[in-house]
C-alpha cells in the first residue's frame, strides 16, 4: 500500500449550537469550523482545527489557519513525499513558527490516514489503558444562577461526572457559592479562562472554600511566575489550559508551581503527538491530566476520547457527548452512558468519519490543494 499523500481538501463547516456558548471572552452560537481531509494511498484522513472565527482564545483563527494552511503547512507536507513515518508531518511543518492549531488538523488528518492503512486505531496508537472514559461537562455562563442550576440538572440528569462551570469577574463566587450549595455531592470545578489577575487572588481565596476540584486557567496565558504565587496561597489546585502549549511549556509550569493540574487540549497543542508528551511529562512529575475540549464535531472529539484513554488521564475531561452541543454531529454522535462514560472508539483510525450528507449540509466552503 502506498504511503504517498495525494493531496488534502479544506472545508470550512457551520453546525447550529444546541445553546449559546459564553464565556468570559463571548458568546458562540455556531461552532464554526476548519475541517482537513488527506487522501493518501487508497484512504483518505480527517482532522479538525480547534481554532473559532475569532483569535480571542488563542492567537489563531479560522480565516488565519485557512492561509497558514494553504499557503504554507500543506504545500511543505506535499512536497516532502511519500509519508513512512507519520511523525513526519510534524518534522515538515516544524519550520513554521507556531500556528499550533493549524498544524494539528493537518497531523491528526495525516495520522488518520496514516493508521487507516495498518488498520490500527488511535487509542491504541497512543497507549490507551481504558475502552471507556469518564465525561465531565462545562456550562457557560448563564444568565443567573436558576438558569445555570437548571441547565446542570439536565446534565447531571444524564450522568456527568464533573461540572465545570465558567466564570468571569463579577460573576464567580456568589455564582459558584449557589451552584456548590445545591450541588453538594457533585464534583465542582471553575474556569476562568485567563480573565483574571493576581489583584483579583481574593476571589479565588473565596473559591478555595467551596471544595471545588480545580481551579482552572484563572490568569493571564503567559503569566506563570503569578499562577505560581497564586497557587502558593491555594489549597485548591490550579490547572493550566492556555498556558500550556507544548510539553516543555508544561515542564516549566511544574518546575515552578504554577499548577497540580493540566488540561491537556490536543487541537490547542499541536496535535496528538504533542498530547502524549505532554501527559508522559506530567505523569513523570506525579501531576494528573485531563483531556479538554473545544466544541469540536465528532472529527475532533475522536481524538480526544482516544487520548482520554491514556493512562496519565485521571481526571473526566470536557469529552461531552455530541448531543450537548449539536442537534446532529458530522458523524455518527457520541454518546454517554448512564454512568457518565463514553465508549473509546476502536477502529482504524480515528474510529469515525464525517456522514457525507451532513458533511456537505454544513459545508460553507471548500477548497482543494495538491502539487
Ligand atoms: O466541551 O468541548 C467542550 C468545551 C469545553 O469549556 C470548554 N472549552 O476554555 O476550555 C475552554 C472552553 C473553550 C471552548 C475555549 C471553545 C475556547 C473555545
Amino acid at each position: 500500500m502506498s504511503n504517498s499523500l495525494r493531496g488534502f481538501e479544506l472545508r470550512e463547516v457551520a453546525l447550529p449550537l444546541v445553546r449559546p456558548f459564553r464565556t468570559s471572552f463571548g458568546e458562540e452560537r455556531d461552532k464554526r469550523a476548519i475541517l482537513v481531509r488527506v487522501d493518501a494511498g487508497d484512504v483518505s484522513g480527517w482532522g479538525e482545527c480547534a481554532a473559532s472565527p475569532e483569535p480571542r482564545y488563542s492567537e489563531e483563527w479560522n480565516d488565519g489557519v485557512w492561509l497558514a494552511l494553504t499557503a504554507f503547512l500543506l504545500p511543505c507536507v506535499l512536497d516532502g513525499g511519500p509519508v513512512e513515518r507519520h511523525e513526519d508531518v510534524g518534522a515538515r511543518m516544524a519550520w513554521v513558527r507556531g500556528q499550533r492549531m493549524a498544524k494539528a488538523a493537518v497531523e491528526a488528518a495525516v495520522l488518520d490516514a496514516w493508521l487507516r492503512m495498518r488498520e490500527r486505531s488511535l487509542a491504541s496508537h497512543v497507549g490507551a489503558v481504558r475502552r471507556r472514559v469518564p465525561c465531565g461537562v462545562s456550562v457557560g455562563i448563564a444568565p443567573d444562577v436558576d438558569a445555570m442550576l437548571e441547565e446542570i440538572g439536565g446534565y447531571l440528569d444524564r450522568g456527568y461526572r464533573r461540572v465545570k462551570l465558567k466564570i468571569e469577574p463579577g460573576r464567580d463566587v456568589d455564582v459558584v457559592r449557589g451552584g456548590r450549595r445545591a450541588l453538594a455531592a457533585t464534583p465542582l470545578s471553575v474556569d476562568g479562562d485567563a480573565a483574571y489577575r493576581l489583584e483579583d487572588a481574593p476571589v479565588f481565596e473565596a473559591l478555595d472554600e467551596l471544595d471545588l476540584v480545580m481551579i482552572e486557567q484563572p490568569l493571564d496565558h503567559e503569566d506563570l511566575a503569578d499562577h505560581a504565587v497564586l497557587q502558593a496561597r491555594l489549597r485548591t489546585p490550579i490547572c493550566l489550559d492556555e498556558s500550556i502549549r507544548s510539553a516543555a511549556d508544561a515542564r516549566v509550569a511544574i518546575e515552578v508551581g504554577a499548577c497540580r493540574v493540566i488540561n491537556i487540549k490536543p487541537g490547542r497543542v499541536g496535535g496528538a503527538v504533542e498530547s502524549v508528551r505532554i501527559h508522559d511529562v506530567a505523569r513523570e512529575a506525579g501531576i494528573p491530566v485531563w483531556i479538554g475540549g473545544m466544541l469540536e464535531t465528532g472529527v475532533g472529539r475522536a481524538v480526544n476520547v482516544a487520548l482520554a484513554a491514556m493512562p496519565g488521564v485521571t481526571m473526566p475531561g470536557d469529552t461531552s457527548a455530541s448531543e450537548r452541543y449539536f442537534h446532529e454531529d458530522l458523524t455518527p454522535p457520541f454518546v454517554i452512558d448512564s454512568d457518565g462514560h463514553m465508549d473509546v472508539p476502536d477502529g482504524p483510525g480515528i474510529g469515525v468519519e464525517p456522514l457525507p450528507d451532513r458533511l456537505d449540509a454544513c459545508t460553507v466552503r471548500v477548497e482543494g490543494v495538491t502539487l
